[in-house]
């Protein structure tokens, strides 16, 4: 039958809107931060000062990102590379450049940032050293950061010690006491910081994974009875597959933190490709099929509140900086983040956006 014109013009209304929905649509698509927030939870990055440099990159995290981290400019060892120095400049330009994006401070206890000139000094000068980082780079800091992992990564079951805590110079200052203090003088100089605990591996469903849940719910069942503040449990989520994983146990786990009444942000995500295959649409299915997996059972949890990738495109991720450093003409590099090396969204980042929009559902 003959459409009639009004039916017509419809039509041709309708094929306009056709032609323009292509290039409008593809800008009208979510970003991680918009669908994250239809979500209930807040998406960000961490984020390093050479990240700048890039203007592309710099806007990319700038548009999906609801949050930052600092990924290595506020260690220990990158602030403090000798005993007289305090090196604020990358963690400053990052925090100008983030402008009203918040900023999450890691990290400030942390047994694996330790320079030279630190292991040289003497049990009494370590603890001093704890107190006046803690003091200082609080303080210096104090009303522009979100949050702080206070301490990070405390355990870490192979190095053999009672209570599977990590070894290095805080803990053979103040033994596990060290956890406690620093959450102490983190609020006392900044008493609106959200603190935060931060520990890695606690998704890895074997022997070592177990461990480290286990001492985390009882350091933090410690802390609470010793009225310590803990706003957050920061639990990172570097994904290795060669380990074995349960997403649903995992999910269970995370439910059991949050009846301690704390928040649960998942910090560091991020998916080791290495033994997956070399070719890229098989691998990076992989990758994304590990992100939908693991966000749609952790994001069942409501106590999740944030979920934070450990850098957004895969030219900035610590593993594709590590293969370069190792192999520096490697033609196989690492595909572990949501956006690929030109900055391109990658079947992860579909991923996120389904397993964000599935808990509005
Ligand atoms: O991404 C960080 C990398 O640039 C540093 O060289 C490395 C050592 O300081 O730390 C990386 O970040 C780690 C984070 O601080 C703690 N959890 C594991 C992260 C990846 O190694």
């Amino acid at each position: 039958m003959k459409p009639s014109r009004r039916e017509t013009l419809a039509l041709l209304a309708g094929s306009a809107a056709t032609v323009l929905a292509g290039p409008a649509q593809a800008r009208a698509e979510p970003t991680l931060s918009e669908a994250a927030r239809g979500a209930g939870i807040v998406f960000g990055t961490s984020i390093a000062a050479d990240t700048l440099a890039d203007p592309a990159q710099a806007t990319l995290y700038r548009r999906e990102a609801g949050i930052f981290t600092v990924d290595y400019a506020l260690k220990f060892g990158a602030l403090r590379p000798e005993a007289d120095q305090f090196l604020t400049a990358d963690a400053d330009a990052i925090l100008a450049f983030a402008g009203p994006i918040p900023v999450r401070g890691h990290t400030l206890a942390w047994n694996e940032s330790r320079p030279d000139w630190l292991m040289a000094l003497s049990t009494a000068e370590k603890r001093k050293a704890l107190d006046r980082h803690v003091d200082e780079t609080v303080g210096y800091y104090a009303g522009k950061l979100h949050s702080w992992d206070v301490v990070n990564e405390p355990f870490w079951p192979g190095h053999g010690l009672p209570g599977g805590f990590r070894d290095g110079p805080w803990l053979e200052a103040f033994g596990e006491g060290y956890v406690e203090r620093a959450f102490r003088r983190t609020a006392a100089a900044d008493p609106n910081v959200r603190l935060v605990l931060n520990e890695a591996m606690t998704e890895r469903w074997d022997e070592t994974g177990a461990a480290i849940r286990a001492g985390l719910l009882k350091l933090v069942d410690r802390l609470q009875d010793r009225g310590v503040r803990l706003d957050v449990v920061g639990l990172q989520g570097h994904m290795l597959p060669q380990y074995p994983y349960d997403d649903n146990g995992f999910s269970d786990f995370v439910a059991e933190l949050a009846t301690r009444r704390v928040d649960i942000y998942i910090t560091e995500l991020d998916i080791d490709d290495a033994r997956f295959p070399r070719d890229v649409a098989a691998r990076d299915a992989m990758v994304a099929a590990r992100y939908r997996d693991f966000l749609s059972a952790v994001l069942v949890v409501p106590a999740v509140k944030m979920v934070i990738t450990w850098q957004l495109a895969d030219s900035a991720s610590w593993y594709y900086h590590g293969e370069l450093e190792a192999h520096p003409s490697a033609s196989r590099l690492p595909r572990p983040l949501p956006f690929n090396d030109h900055l391109q969204p990658k079947p992860a980042r579909d991923a996120m956006l389904a397993a964000f929009g599935s808990r509005r559902a």
